[in-house]
């Protein structure tokens, strides 16, 4: 089950874009080829920061996110704490919810982005406390840039849980990717200021555009929450 709901207008989207571009310099090159990747985060991403820099790499971009997007916090985590109807707050330690970017060569054209569901929390909290609860994570994605041809989320109906099942009943070695050959790949469209929010434990990928134009970028705001002894813990 995946929701969206409005949360910026398309201006708001259009002066986060433009002031995320001028914070280029800060912007973190990913992917295996740092020096000519067209793919980067602003901020730390608990899923590609080496764990043991993670939290490093957090508190040097938390404060910079915190100047440039403070409003944009407010705004989400008001949101989020009228749809969760509970208490929201930026992880304490943790890397605040941050962008993805996606230039035009990075765009996928194929539907080739990793097939997941999101873990991240197994690394975010490593050593478990009483009141954690991983059984019911927040995934969200805000986007607020969206190639020309649209953009989404590829999703199969099948659950973390569903795949421990499967796993342990047939005891080989497989990764997510391989039940979507049981499935049928639906495709959540994203729409500029919407926020699409979802468990994390549904099996999904970055969803492609079946064509990209010279100009076309894909920025999104990226974050995860975990529910801790009643509060909801934001984290990217
Ligand atoms: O950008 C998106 O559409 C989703 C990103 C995603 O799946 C993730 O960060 O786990």
């Amino acid at each position: 089950m995946i929701t969206s709901l409005e949360l910026l207008t398309p201006d708001e989207c259009a002066r986060l874009v433009a002031h995320i571009k001028e914070l280029r310099a800060h912007w973190i090159p990913r992917g295996n080829n740092p020096q000519s990747t067209s793919f980067f985060t602003l901020g730390a991403a608990i899923y590609l920061d080496e764990p043991s820099e993670y939290r490093a790499v957090a508190e040097r971009n938390n404060p910079l996110l915190r100047e440039h997007f403070a409003w944009l916090y407010e705004r989400l985590t008001e949101f989020l704490s009228r749809q969760l109807r509970a208490p929201v707050e930026l992880a304490p330690g943790l890397g605040h919810p941050g962008f993805h970017v996606w230039l035009t060569p990075a765009i996928f054209t194929t539907p080739d982005a990793s097939v997941h569901f999101d873990l991240q929390y197994l690394r975010a909290f490593p050593e478990p406390q009483p009141g954690m609860d991983f059984d019911r994570p927040l995934s969200f994605t805000l986007s607020l840039r969206l190639p020309r041809r649209g953009g989404g989320l590829n999703l199969w109906e099948f659950t973390y849980e569903r795949y421990r099942q499967f796993y342990e009943r047939i005891n080989t070695r497989i990764q997510p990717k391989d039940v979507t050959v049981l499935l049928p790949r639906l495709r959540h469209p994203y729409t500029v200021g919407a926020i699409a929010m979802h468990s994390g434990h549904l099996l999904h990928q970055v969803g492609e555009v079946d064509q990209v134009f010279p100009g076309d970028e894909r920025i999104t705001l990226q974050g995860h929450g975990i529910l801790v002894r009643g509060v909801w813990q934001l984290y990217f």
